[in-house]
């Protein structure tokens, strides 16, 4: 039987920047019945912005930037598509972010091993390949539902780009032991930035309750509030509400939502507002000094017709620049319930949510990070 989540926005408590809405709520995020709910260095190869593509020398390892003294620690849970190749590089290229593990969603859009596999080797192209990568489990909690196929096969083959291989191999443990193991023994909050389903995140929260009270805030890319949402759009499902990462598990985003733990969320009602431009497809063209930026380059190439369409968003890459600055959107705090079944539930601590979007601010904070990495 199908299940059906709700999220009931009970009530609007702050507007950051919009005028404040009174009064309940009701909001459906997601599923339709468902729902919610680097310095230069001798091995850095530039690459000149009038060689094109096919005729490009391989992709080397390039060169971090050196982190600043006060870089912030980050777990980045990712399930491996396009667009969260390009959020990795992004966050793995900033000196104000320490990324100390990557747990790959085996729910979401590449197959575990395969995505693990690639961000090892992306680890390895933006500087950084000792970073621990660990897989996740395949089976999402109840009500969950499996990526298309030929999408999975698609991002699992990193769309058939050979970048070097990492000689690191994977975590012998699972992504949840390691995302519990690096949040318990780390001195400092961690921030953990969600790109995918839940299921890790939740399963981590269901071993150890604890474990919320030391991270300094979870950013997640996922849902749709006041905006329809994008399975109907690429499935049969006839469903309009929901967005993938969500629809994907469900069950583990209710659990995440109702953790307690600060979260902001990062949906399509924010994401809508920054779609991949031919016009940053040119830019980038022009100035791609960097293996990190060559890649995204190489990636977005393979995207562009959906560019052209304008049916292509910096989903994840958004989400992650959100992570790291936050005047990049605006938000409204939102005491979020998840419902399950039909009927009230209890009350939630209050989300922040995105809901618009400093496109043009975001253009430039990504291409710089990807070609210089200084901070601003
Ligand atoms: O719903 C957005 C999420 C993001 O985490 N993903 C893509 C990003 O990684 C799923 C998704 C929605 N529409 C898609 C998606 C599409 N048309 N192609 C591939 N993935
Ligand atoms: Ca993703």
């Amino acid at each position: 039987m199908k299940r059906v989540l709700l999220i009931a926005v009970v009530s609007v408590v702050a507007l950051l920047i919009l005028v404040a809405a009174g009064g309940p709520l009701l909001k459906a995020l997601g599923v339709q019945g468902l729902f919610m709910i680097e310095p230069g260095s001798g091995h850095l190869r530039l690459v000149r912005a009038t060689v094109e593509p096919g005729s490009l020398p391989e992709l080397v390892h390039g060169a971090a930037p050196a982190l600043s003294g006060d870089a912030k620690p980050m777990i980045i849970d990712t399930d491996m598509a396009d667009d969260d190749w390009m959020a990795g590089l992004y966050l793995l290229r900033r000196p104000d972010v320490d990324v100390k593990a990557i747990t790959v969603a085996g729910t979401g859009e590449a197959h575990c091993r395969p995505g693990a596999q690639n961000a090892l080797d992306l680890a390895g192209l933006a500087g950084r390949p000792g970073i621990p990568v660990a897989c996740g489990s395949e089976t999402p909690l109840p009500g969950g539902h499996p990526f298309p196929s030929a999408w999975r096969e698609r991002v699992d083959s990193l769309f058939g780009l050979s970048i070097p291989r990492n000689a690191n191999t994977p975590y012998a443990g699972s992504a949840v032991e390691l995302l519990s193991r690096v949040v318990e023994q780390s001195p400092q909050r961690v921030h953990l930035v969600v790109l995918g389903p839940l299921t890790n995140v939740a399963q981590a929260i269901e071993d150890g309750p604890g474990l919320v009270d030391n991270l300094e805030r979870i950013t997640i890319m996922g849902g749709a509030v006041n905006v329809p949402g994008n399975v109907g759009a690429s499935s049969n499902s006839g469903n309009d509400l929901a967005e993938w990462n969500i629809y994907a598990d469900p069950r583990a985003a209710a659990v995440v939502l109702g953790s307690g733990a600060p979260i902001t969320l990062v949906p399509l009602d924010a994401t809508q507002h920054v779609p991949v431009t031919t016009g940053f497809l040119k830019k980038l063209r022009h100035d791609r000094r960097t293996p990190a930026a060559e890649f995204v380059y190489r990636v977005l190439t393979q995207k562009e017709s959906d560019i052209r369409s304008g049916s292509y968003y910096f989903w994840d890459p958004f989400a992650a620049a959100v992570g790291t600055d936050e005047t990049l959107a605006v938000f409204e705090e939102m005491a979020l319930i998840v419902v399950e079944e039909e009927g009230p539930q209890s009350g939630r601590k209050p989300v922040r949510v995105a809901n618009s979007a400093d496109a043009a601010g975001f253009e430039r904070l990504f291409l710089d990070t990807l070609n210089n990495g200084r901070l601003p």
